[in-house]
């Protein structure tokens, strides 16, 4: 916990007073959110949009006014987790199965700052199994098409069902040996019909923040 918020905590401190903020999901965004929520009440001025409705509920509950995608054409700073980040600042994101919308939100961010604790930080990705979000339409045909790209998919389940998205589509967890290529891999997967997104985010980040365990930070 201590890694995590410390990296959060960082992280706010690039908010300034009449940002478009996106927040985040997962258990890393949710110190961001929360920081970011004591600030407002302490009088930041932003609006923010969020990348899940766990995370939307969190800024409601906290306070942190919420805009519509229909008034914005661009984010300031988006802060987000991962679930692995590489030297080259490539991720593995999805774990929490909301990689749609954090990949929608992080597009048009002019900045997107990655929080994560030290055992996100690996050398090369893929030890983390790939999420990847398809329609629920024929997903037999699309599991087969994902295995032939040499990984040992998996459907994700929740509570002994599979497990929804908040966009109504399941999540294929996708297990390869390793994945040398992400750029390739990325354009190979969205190529499958059926696929929605995958959870690889190549070139996207623009900042990483690592929390360590004694609750000191570095970037990578
Ligand atoms: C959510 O879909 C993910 O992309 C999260 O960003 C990722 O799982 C990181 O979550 P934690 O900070 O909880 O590890």
């Amino acid at each position: 916990v201590e890694a995590k918020k410390a990296a959060a905590e960082l992280a706010i401190t690039e908010i300034q007073d009449g940002m478009i903020v996106g927040l985040g999901t997962g258990s890393t965004a949710y110190w961001a959110i929360q920081g970011l929520g004591a600030r407002v009440q302490n009088g930041l001025r932003i609006q923010a949009v969020a990348t899940s409705e766990a995370s939307e509920k969190l800024a409601k509950e906290l306070g942190i006014p919420l805009i519509p995608f229909a008034d914005i054409s661009e984010i300031d700073v988006t802060i987000d987790g991962a679930d692995e980040v590489d030297p080259d600042w490539h991720l593995i994101k999805g774990g929490g199965g909301a990689l749609l919308r954090e990949k929608i939100v992080a597009f048009s961010s002019k900045k997107l700052i990655i929080v994560v604790d030290e055992s996100k930080v690996v050398a090369q990705l893929g030890a983390f199994p790939l999420p990847v979000e398809v329609v629920k339409f024929g997903y037999e045909l699309t599991i087969r098409k994902l295995r032939a790209l040499g990984c040992e998919p998996k459907v994700r389940v929740a509570d002994n069902q599979p497990f929804v998205t908040d966009n109504g589509n399941c999540i294929i967890d996708c297990q390869f040996a390793s994945i040398p290529s992400p750029a390739e891999l990325h354009q190979a997967i969205n190529g499958i019909p059926g696929v929605v997104e995958n959870g690889l985010f190549i070139g996207m980040a623009r900042k990483v923040i690592v929390g360590y365990k004694d609750g000191s930070v570095g970037s990578l």
